[in-house]
């Protein structure tokens, strides 16, 4: 497969740690000649002879100048990450050393590594399927532990094997229904169309819980967005600080403090959440304060979550029940909070608003500040799927996912108007067709590379 296509007999080269001082540097050589590459580099021993999975420690010389001493690590194919030769070097972490390096693997015939050429050749030598690869990407580039829950579960396959499932029981019907065709004339049924009704019902339900959990894996990715809004005063500033753990915004008992939205990142048990602060609502003269309200009600529309700050000892239950309202009509997914609850006691707050779902915190003393944390995370995760299930976190799969349930659509159509074999036949390819796509066993030179070029170089 290789040989098809352009560059892919060359060694290739890269710096596969980040770059910038560090106490080691880890530099990548894979290809037929990355062995003897190194070897040239390394006076020491020779490598060629050397068996796969071992190291060596030694001094890099080219042109009879030491480079660093470093500790090489080999891989013979196909027994590597790329199933090609490979050889790690770890050196110093110095910049101007591993440039050194590099450049001498250079010199020596080796030629710079593309973005994700590394992971390229892993896929393209079957090491990886393409979900599995383009997990690498998602994985290094994961920044909560639940981003990266996920993608690790992908690279271990667990969306490939839902996928090839599904795919290896339609390959079996459209097999079968294909036999049929051969035997047009004699009117006999090989493919029983109660399973196949059976088996797409099945499809279709794992595809729309994989297209369901696109949202949610994109939550984990991008974040959350939750907006703090309220009348001016609630508290909103003081409950930003509090969920910060730091002095962020400016709080003070003058009501219209907040003018502008203050934005800050906080991680609740692997989901990261952006949290806004947002000006007290209220008709206000003051034109730069109007402009913070407009701003608030705009963050409230386009906001994941809004939680609704009310200060419980000022707020009239009828006056919370109409705030909600509003609030409802902007965004169904909010939270209330009834707020200050150090001033007028829990209970007696609890029952002054009961019969509306409150959460009652103290944000200046801390209460039940864990409770909102796990609210916030509860409505993340409540009711779709659980971090460590496969979560749907790719554009790329999400588009041809939904072009297999579609086609399932279709098949299952053809099903209930007892379409002929031969078009029924055709449904099921284009159904496989656009599963291979996800999974890489149906795919073009063009989308792979698009694929890659997002990798970072190095891997
Ligand atoms: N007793 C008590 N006071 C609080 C609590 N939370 C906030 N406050 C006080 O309420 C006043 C207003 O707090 P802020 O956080 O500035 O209120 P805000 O909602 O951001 O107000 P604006 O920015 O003006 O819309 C300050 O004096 C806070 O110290 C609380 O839980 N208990
Ligand atoms: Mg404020």
């Amino acid at each position: 497969m290789l040989g098809k296509l352009t560059g892919w007999d060359d060694t290739i080269v890269a710096l596969a740690t980040p770059h910038g001082v560090g106490a080691i540097g880890v530099i990548r050589l894979s290809g037929p000649q990355a062995i003897r590459i190194a070897n040239q580099l390394f006076p020491a021993k020779d490598l060629e002879i050397q068996r796969s999975h071992t190291l060596h420690v030694g001094m890099l010389r080219h042109h009879d100048k030491p480079l660093d001493e470093a500790v090489l690590a080999l891989y013979k194919a196909p027994r590597s990450y790329t199933g090609e030769e490979v050889v790690e070097i770890s050196c110093h972490g110095s910049p101007f050393i591993l440039e050194q390096v590099i450049r001498a693997c250079t010199e020596l015939g080796a030629r710079l590594a593309r973005a994700g050429e590394f992971t390229q050749r892993a896929f393209l030598n079957g090491k990886l399927d393409l979900t599995q690869a383009e997990s690498v990407a998602d994985l290094i580039a994961s920044n909560t532990e639940a981003s990266r829950n996920t993608a690790l579960h992908n690279i271990r396959g667990g969306f490939s094997q839902a996928l090839k499932n599904l795919r290896d029981q339609l390959l079996q019907f459209s097999a079968l229904i294909e036999l049929e065709l051969d035997f047009a004339t004699e009117d006999v049924e090989f493919a029983d169309r109660g399973r196949l009704h059976a088996l797409v019902d099945e499809a279709k339900t794992t595809t729309e819980q994989l297209l369901l959990s696109f949202r949610l894996g994109n939550v984990i990715r991008n974040g959350v967005s939750v907006a703090i809004v309220g009348r001016p005063n609630a508290g909103k500033s003081t409950l930003l600080n509090t969920l910060l753990n730091e002095d962020r915004a400016i709080v003070s008992e003058i009501a219209g403090t907040t003018r502008d939205t203050i934005e800050e990142v906080i991680n609740i048990d692997g989901i990261l959440f952006r949290l806004i602060d947002t000006a007290g609502i209220r008709e206000s003269k003051d034109v730069i304060e109007s402009i913070g309200v407009e701003k608030s009600l705009e963050k409230m529309r386009s906001a994941d979550i809004v939680l609704y700050l009310f200060d419980v000892n000022s707020t009239t239950p009828p006056e919370l029940e109409a705030a909600l309202l509003q609030v409802q009509r902007l965004n169904p997914s909010y939270i209330a909070v009834g707020n200050k609850t150090d001033l007028l006691g829990e209970d007696a707050a609890q029952n002054r608003f009961t019969g509306d779902d409150v959460l009652f915190i103290s944000a200046q003393e801390g209460t039940h500040i864990s409770a909102l944390r796990r609210r916030l995370a509860d409505r993340v995760i409540q009711g779709t799927v659980h971090a460590e299930s496969t979560i749907v976190t790719n554009a790329r799969h999400y588009e041809a996912l939904q072009q297999v349930d579609r086609s399932l659509t279709d098949i299952r159509n053809g099903l209930y108007n007892q379409l002929a074999g031969d078009l029924l036949a055709l449904d099921i390819r284009r159904c496989l067709h656009y599963l291979g796509e996800i999974t890489g066993e149906i795919t073009n030179e063009d989308q792979l590379d698009y694929i890659f070029s997002k990798f970072c170089i190095g891997k």
